[in-house]
């Protein structure tokens, strides 16, 4: 009836993965396609560089300034923590929420600093909306290296990527799919938009919870 359709939430869908595997491509066509079938979706990227703490990230990842690790990982988290309240907004009014990046790149890429301990980076991401799933885009560090050089932003080297895929794998719960990410554009986006569908409706009738 209206009144369930009313009253069911969207779901958090988690798109991670390291870098150039192909997150934020897919993320845009996800919410494309669940508009054109007339549901409600919206895209989230993290970090959100556009909030104040967002700014000082944008700088750090720019390498414009340095920052203690532990005092940028807070800030990271800080930055999730920020939009939990129009996200659950959001998710109670129905919309579903397609992230390009979440809580686990916070721990994957800061426990990948030879002075932070996983366990500690995990610490203050537990209470954040836990996502309905996560889409753990794998494309081997080859294959990504492929796809032209990484950037010039902190955290796009090679060594680094390693040390990051290798805490994804400790990170990887029964929330996580893994997606072949090496596979072309449109082969990986059939695959995807499967695993969505289904999350959507099993998230309607299931409430919010927390990590
Ligand atoms: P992106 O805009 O998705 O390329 O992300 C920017 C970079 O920041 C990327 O190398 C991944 C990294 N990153 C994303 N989230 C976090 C986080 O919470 N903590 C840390 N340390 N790095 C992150
Ligand atoms: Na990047
Ligand atoms: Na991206």
């Amino acid at each position: 009836t209206n009144t369930a359709m009313l009253m069911s939430r969207g779901a958090l869908i988690v798109l991670e993965g390291c870098d150039r595997t192909g997150k934020t491509t897919q993320c845009r066509k996800i919410v494309q396609g669940l508009n054109d079938s007339g549901m409600k979706a919206k895209m989230r990227t993290f970090p959100d560089r556009s909030t104040p703490i967002g700014c000082l990230i944008d700088a750090y990842l720019k390498k414009e300034c340095e920052m203690e690790d532990h005092a940028v990982h807070l800030l990271f988290t800080a930055n999730r923590w920020e939009l939990m309240p129009g996200m659950k907004k959001d998710l109670e009014a129905g919309v579903t929420l397609v992230v390009d990046r979440y809580s686990f790149s916070g721990v994957a890429f800061s426990g990948a600093k030879s002075m932070l301990d996983l366990e500690w980076c995990f610490q203050p991401e537990q209470g954040v909306i836990r996502p309905d799933v996560v889409l753990y885009f794998d494309v081997s560090l080859h294959e990504a290296a492929k796809r032209g050089e990484y950037g010039s932003e902190r955290y796009e080297v090679r060594s680094f990527q390693e040390k990051v895929a290798a805490n994804y794998a400790w990170l990887r719960t029964e929330d996580w799919q893994v997606i072949d990410g090496s596979k072309s554009v449109d082969e990986v986006y059939k695959n995807v938009m499967s695993v969505v569908k289904s999350v959507i409706s099993k998230a309607k009738s299931r409430p919010i919870r927390y990590l």
